[in-house]
């Protein structure tokens, strides 16, 4: 038997949680020949639930599942972990606003990127989910000196699997059979869904679908899906959320298939006239275990103006927090 792997996650007793936290014990992410030790961290009122998650954990009796540690310390949770799944944070509820959120979670990400920064393995892969998931992991990324950016990414995956996800729906095939969706910018309704470069079968997605369809209905479905979900399921994404965060951190390990590219939030290098540092979401392929900006994609008007507006929500939200920076 291989050692087991420690993989890190917070807001273990959140309801995104509920769902990820089975699936890691099952081996989806590692495989099911790797054991794994879940490190789960909580503010202590969550703690009385977490026990009773980490009860039903253990009544599934995973094979692969070698120990299940809980605290509410970073540093103890963060001890040495190669994967770390930041889902922790106030979620946002009907009619709060973003500007609110950003306040509210900003703290925890200075903590936990400190935390970060002395305990855990030095090629840590961090993915970002709790809102607002961009600047959380700028906040992360500057609190962790000592970690290179690189080993920070914010979560955009679903906003990815729902514009593959409509895109197929529209052209009547099932999911695999599309590449090359792009989301650009802010975890947020400013995001740019962008199929441009996107095939279906094969064939240019463009030569498909017309323009009224992408403006009116295709862009907007995706931008406001989450808002549309708390609206009617009365709480916000947490399966669709956790599957996202189950399925970033398998392609960051696995990589990106050679005709297709993902969508993931990166510490922008300048790319496309991104002002640099901003963690800011393109369509990244995985090179040597790192995400890669795709380079060289053709930008119309369009899609400029998209680009810029999430860039100028992305340093307005940087100015919220300059202080943690
Ligand atoms: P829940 O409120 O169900 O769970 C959040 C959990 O985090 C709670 O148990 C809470 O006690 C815990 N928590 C709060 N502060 C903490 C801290 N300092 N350390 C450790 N744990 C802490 O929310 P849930 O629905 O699970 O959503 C979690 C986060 O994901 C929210 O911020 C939400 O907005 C965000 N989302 C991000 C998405 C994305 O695509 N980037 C999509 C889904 C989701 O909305």
């Amino acid at each position: 038997m291989k050692p087991p792997i420690p993989i890190a996650v917070t807001g273990a007793a959140g309801q995104i949680n509920y769902s990820l936290l089975f699936r890691l014990a099952a081996g989806e992410l590692l495989g099911h020949d790797q054991p794994i030790i879940l490190r789960l961290l909580e503010i202590p009122p969550a703690m009385q639930t977490l026990r009773g998650v980490v009860m039903e954990l253990n009544d599934c009796a995973y094979p692969l599942l070698h120990q299940i540690v809980i605290t509410d310390d970073p540093c103890v949770a963060f001890e040495n972990v190669e994967y770390a799944f930041l889902i922790g944070a106030k979620p946002r509820s009907q009619g709060m606003l973003r500007s609110d959120l950003l306040e509210q979670n900003a703290e925890i990400f200075a903590v936990q990127g400190r935390a970060l920064n002395q305990v855990a393995s030095r090629q840590v892969k961090v993915l970002v989910t709790g809102n607002p998931s961009n600047t959380n992991a700028l906040i992360a990324i500057n609190n962790a000196p000592d970690l290179p950016a690189s080993c920070f990414t914010a979560m955009t995956m679903l906003d990815h699997t729902r514009a593959v996800s409509q895109l197929a729906q529209r052209c009547g095939v099932v999911s695999r059979q599309i590449r090359r969706i792009s989301i650009w910018g802010n975890h947020s309704c400013a995001q740019y869904p962008d199929l441009r470069n996107a095939t279906v079968n094969g064939i240019a997605a463009l030569s498909l679908v017309d323009q009224p369809w992408i403006v009116d209905e295709f862009i907007p479905t995706v931008q406001y899906r989450g808002t549309e979900i708390i609206k009617i399921r009365g709480q916000s994404s947490a399966a669709s959320a956790a599957n996202a965060a189950l399925v970033h951190m398998q392609t960051w390990i696995q990589g990106t298939a050679d005709d297709d590219w993902v969508s993931m939030a990166v510490a922008s290098d300048g790319s496309y006239g991104i002002a640099e540092g901003l963690v800011y979401s393109f369509p990244v392929r995985i090179r040597q275990g790192q995400p890669e900006i795709v380079q060289g994609l053709d930008i119309d008007d369009f899609s400029a103006a998209f680009l810029r507006r999430n860039q100028t929500e992305l340093q307005d939200e940087r100015e919220t927090i300059r202080h943690l920076l």
